[in-house]
């Protein structure tokens, strides 16, 4: 499993060969990690793409990927000039572009704010303390470190409860009855909370809201496209 930017045009162009300017958008992914919201995205979009599955961390074990991204995280994507490398930035962007109608949410729309606020909570927020978790816990266990793993654990858990309340009034996702991008970024959340075995601090309707996610086709045709 593996885990923890900026995006625009620059400072990529001259890492990125011309031969991997197509038309086809290209994700770099490691299994599970946050690539996997992009990863995601494109599954429920419907869009074809290119995955290449890398070993994580990439820094390490593939260092010819710091040709691609000096960065040396994933998520990684290529849409011909467009180069990204923030996980949310890229569920975000991919709506935007394909499925405004379907997967975002308007301007003008009254839960445009709310949109953007899950969607950045998803990563900012409930991913950022469960990366420093993965780190002094599964990564670098021999620092000494474990006292603050177990602290960003209870804040994950007290951040978590924002995610509880905002179903309290029984609806099925982030912003009512459709699905968004907001889903996918805190859903990916969650999937690093399982993975990390942080799911027994989930509460009823979010623990509800993980099986739901969980259980839709996109989501499912993803976990199985990065085992291939
Ligand atoms: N905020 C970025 C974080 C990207 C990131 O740190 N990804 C982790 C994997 S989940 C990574 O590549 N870690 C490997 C490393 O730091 O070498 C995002 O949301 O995409």
């Amino acid at each position: 499993m593996g885990c923890g930017g900026h995006g625009g045009k620059a400072p990529w162009p001259h890492h990125v060969g011309r031969e991997e300017i197509g038309r086809m958008i290209t994700l770099y992914h490691c299994p599970d990690a946050r690539s996997f919201r992009a990863l995601w995205a494109l599954h429920e979009i419907g869009l074809d793409y290119d995955l290449v599955l890398l070993p994580f961390p990439p820094r390490v074990h593939d260092r010819t990927y710091l040709d691609i991204n000096p960065l040396g995280t994933i998520p990684f994507l290529i849409d011909g000039e467009t180069v990204m490398s923030e996980s949310a930035a890229i569920v975000e962007y991919l709506i935007a572009r394909h499925a405004q109608s379907r997967l975002g949410v308007a301007i003008a729309d009254a839960d445009y704010g709310a949109y953007l606020n899950w969607l950045h909570f998803g990563e900012a927020t409930l991913t950022f303390p469960q990366a420093l978790v993965l780190r002094y816990t599964r990564l670098e266990p021999d620092r000494g470190l474990g006292a603050v793993a177990e602290d960003y654990v209870r804040w994950f858990h007290g951040r978590l409860r924002h995610v509880e309340r905002a179903l309290a009034d029984g609806r099925p996702y982030l912003l009512g009855d459709r699905f968004t991008g907001a889903d996918i970024s805190v859903g990916y959340a969650l999937l690093l909370a399982t993975s990390l075995k942080l799911d027994d601090g989930f509460e009823p309707l979010t623990r509800a809201l993980w099986l739901r996610l969980a259980e839709r086709p996109a989501h499912r045709a993803a976990r199985a496209a990065q085992k291939a």
